[in-house]
């Protein structure tokens, strides 16, 4: 007669912990996905690249001479500039008011800096 022995192993079970080490808080991106570098620029409603984005086209001379035609009058707060070239904004319709310059490849991640957060009426772009 034969006994048998049941042994019952348990495996240990290591318990491989995430290593999360806090959030990791990325600058904003340098484009929008539903902007970015197919345009000369891009302008958005918040800071930091945020909200609704209004393009300025690639390889023209842009103007939007009233930024209400485009639902964006006073809203700008970011602005990133594709181009080689100076981008001009004004705080009233039709060129008028304060300006602000944008030089060449420049991103203003927060136009309160700037003195003129959702203030912006009119632009002119090249691309
Ligand atoms: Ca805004």
């Amino acid at each position: 007669m034969r006994k048998r022995k049941i042994s019952v192993m348990l495996a240990a079970v290591a318990m491989a912990t995430a290593s999360l080490g806090g959030l990791i808080m990325a600058s904003a991106p340098a484009q929008a996905a539903s902007c970015g570098s197919s345009q000369a620029l891009c302008m958005f409603a918040n800071a930091n690249s945020g909200g609704a984005v209004l393009g300025g086209q690639k390889s023209v001379c842009g103007y939007y001479r009233n930024l209400a035609d485009q639902g964006f009058n006073d809203v700008m707060s970011s602005i990133d500039n594709w181009a080689n070239y100076t981008q001009s904004f004004w705080t009233d319709a039709g060129q008028r008011g304060r300006r602000l310059d944008v030089k060449p490849m420049a991103y203003l991640t927060n136009l309160s800096t700037y003195g003129c957060n959702d203030q912006i009426s009119s632009v002119v772009w090249t691309g």
